[in-house]
C-alpha cells in the first residue's frame, strides 16, 4: 500500500473513512499505482502549497539561451519551426551548435528591467529555462562547464541576478527544466538525414547511459534548488521512449524531497496528453498542474490545477523575423479566457542575445499591465465562472461573494442580459468606477444590468456583480 493516506467512504458498512487521492494527481481513477509514491499530503496541505500559485494566475514564461544568437538562420536556412529548435530543423551538430556561445555575450540583460517588465505587466511569477533541450546550462552550473559562466564571453550568472531581482520586487521564481538533452553524450539522434549529434524531437539512449544522465540531472536539479530556491520545477521534454512515467515520479519525490512546497508541473512524467496538457485518467501520475501548450481548453475542469502557456508571436526562442505578433487585446482576453475556467496564464517572452527582450513584447505586456493596473482585482485569486454556459458577450471569473463580468461585446441597447446566479444581486457597478452604481433587474429568466451607452474599456470592462449571503 502507498506510504500515504487513504481512506474509503463505505457509508453502508457504517465504516467512515475518506478516501483522499495522492496530492501529485488529478486523474480521479480508483486504482492508486504509483511505482514512487509522492510524499504524503493531505488536501489541505495541498491547498496550502499551491494557494500562491492559484491566486497568482498569470506568469512570464522566458525562453532563453544560445539558441538566441542564431535567432532563426542557419547558413542561410529559415524556418517557421520554434526558434529555439534550430539545432534540430537546421540538422545542426553538437560542436558546430556550440559555435554559438562565444557569441552569446548578453552585456544589455538587466534583471531590473526584466523583472519591472514583467511586474507592470501584472505578472506575479516567472519561469525561466534553466536547461532547454539543447544542454546549454543558462546558470552557473558545477555540474557542467556547458554553461554560461564557463562556456560563453560573458562569464557572470544571469540567473542568479534574476532570481535576486525576483524576490526583492515580489515575484515568485521559477525554473524550466528539459529532461531530453541534444547535448549530453548519453544521448544521440538516429534518425534519417539527421547528425546524431543534432537536436531532434526523440534521442536515443546509449546502452548505460540512463543511469548516467538521471545522476547528471539530479545533481543539476539539486544545485538549480538548493542555490537558486525555485518556487516551480517546469520539467519538460518528457516524450523520449527512454523516459517513463515510473522515472518521472522517481524525480517528482526527488524533487519535492529536496523542497517540500515546491509545485512542480505535469511533465515530470507521462500522464500528459500532448499539447492538449491534461493528464490521462487511466492511472495516476506525477505533477501538480495539466500544461496546456498554445490552446486554452474549451473548459475548466473543476478542482483541476493547469496552466495554459503561450507565445506572443509564433516562437518560444528568439527569431528576428518572426513578427506575427498577437495584440494586446488578443493576450488580456486569452488572460482573462484562461481565469475564467480555473487556469494559470504563462505568457512567454524570447529575449534576444544581447539581453534585451524584443520591444514588441515590451509594448503589449505594458499594455496588458494597464489593462491590470485596473482591473487585476478580477483575476487574481479568482475561480472559474459560475456560469454553466459560456457568456455570449464574454466571460466571468468569481471571488468569494462577487462575480466579475468580463464584457468583450458592449450592449447597444445599455442592457446587459445575465444568466441567472444562485443568489440574488445585491449591487452592481464597473470596477473602473466602483462609486457609480448600475441598476439591476432579476427574476427567474436572469439578470439585467442598465449600463452606460459606452464601455470603460475597448478590450474588456468589469462589471462587479455582488451577491447577497
Ligand atoms: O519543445 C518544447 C518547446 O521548445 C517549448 O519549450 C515548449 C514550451 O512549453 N515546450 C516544448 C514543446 O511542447
Amino acid at each position: 500500500m502507498n506510504n500515504y493516506f487513504r481512506k474509503v467512504l463505505i457509508g453502508a458498512l457504517g465504516l467512515t473513512v475518506v478516501l483522499s487521492f495522492p496530492s501529485s494527481s488529478f486523474s480521479n481513477n480508483s486504482t492508486l499505482n504509483f511505482v514512487t509514491p509522492p510524499p504524503a499530503e493531505t488536501t489541505a496541505e495541498r491547498d496550502q502549497r499551491m494557494k500562491w500559485w492559484r491566486e497568482a494566475r498569470f506568469g512570464m514564461f522566458i525562453h532563453w539561451g544560445l539558441y538566441a544568437v542564431p535567432a532563426g538562420e542557419y547558413n542561410g536556412q529559415r524556418s517557421t519551426r520554434i526558434g529555439e529548435w534550430i539545432m534540430e530543423w537546421a540538422n545542426i551538430p553538437r560542436t558546430e551548435y556550440e559555435k554559438f556561445a562565444p557569441k552569446f555575450n548578453p552585456v544589455k540583460f538587466n534583471a531590473r528591467d526584466w523583472v519591472s517588465i514583467a511586474k507592470n505587466a501584472g505578472m506575479k511569477y516567472i519561469v525561466i529555462t534553466s536547461k532547454h533541450h539543447d544542454g546549454f546550462a543558462l546558470y552557473n552550473s558545477k555540474v557542467s562547464s556547458y554553461d554560461i559562466t564557463d562556456f560563453t564571453p560573458y562569464k557572470k550568472d544571469p540567473i542568479k541576478e534574476l532570481a535576486a531581482e525576483a524576490k526583492r520586487q515580489g515575484l515568485v521564481f521559477c525554473f524550466y527544466y528539459s529532461i531530453v538533452d541534444w547535448h549530453h553524450p548519453s544521448q544521440y539522434v538516429d534518425a534519417p538525414g539527421k547528425d546524431p549529434t543534432a537536436g531532434n524531437r526523440t534521442t536515443k539512449m546509449r546502452a548505460g547511459g540512463k543511469e548516467e544522465y538521471v545522476k547528471y540531472m539530479k545533481a543539476q536539479l539539486r544545485e538549480l534548488i538548493t542555490t537558486y530556491d525555485p518556487a516551480v520545477l517546469w520539467f519538460d521534454g518528457e516524450w523520449q521512449d527512454w523516459w517513463t512515467e515510473e522515472d518521472g515520479q522517481d524525480l517528482y519525490r526527488f524533487v519535492r524531497d529536496l523542497k517540500p512546497n515546491i509545485i512542480i508541473n505535469n511533465r515530470v512524467g507521462k500522464g500528459r496528453q500532448g499539447m492538449q496538457g491534461m493528464n490521462k485518467t487511466d492511472r495516476q501520475y506525477s505533477g501538480d498542474f495539466g500544461t496546456p501548450e498554445q490552446r486554452i481548453p474549451p473548459s475548466g475542469l473543476p478542482g483541476v490545477d493547469w496552466e495554459s502557456c503561450m507565445t506572443m508571436n509564433t516562437t518560444w526562442g528568439y527569431k528576428f523575423y518572426d513578427d506575427q505578433w498577437k495584440t494586446t487585446e488578443t493576450l488580456v482576453r486569452n488572460l482573462i479566457d484562461v481565469a475564467s475556467k480555473g487556469g494559470n496564464y504563462l505568457l512567454n517572452v524570447g529575449p534576444m542575445a544581447d539581453g534585451l527582450i524584443p520591444q514588441p513584447s515590451v509594448e503589449r505586456l505594458a499594455g496588458v499591465g494597464k489593462w491590470m493596473s485596473v482591473n487585476g482585482e478580477a483575476i487574481y485569486a479568482t475561480t472559474a465562472s459560475p456560469f454553466q454556459a459560456e457568456l455570449t458577450f464574454g466571460r466571468a471569473t468569481s471571488k468569494h461573494d462577487r462575480v466579475y463580468l468580463h464584457v468583450f461585446e458592449w450592449p447597444a441597447d445599455g442592457k446587459l442580459k445575465v444568466p441567472v446566479l444562485s443568489k440574488s444581486v445585491t449591487k452592481a457597478y464597473l470596477l473602473a468606477n466602483p462609486k457609480n452604481k448600475l441598476e439591476v433587474t432579476q427574476g427567474s429568466e436572469g439578470i439585467t444590468v442598465a449600463v452606460p451607452a459606452t464601455a470603460s474599456d475597448p478590450i474588456a470592462s468589469v462589471i462587479v456583480l455582488e451577491q447577497g449571503k
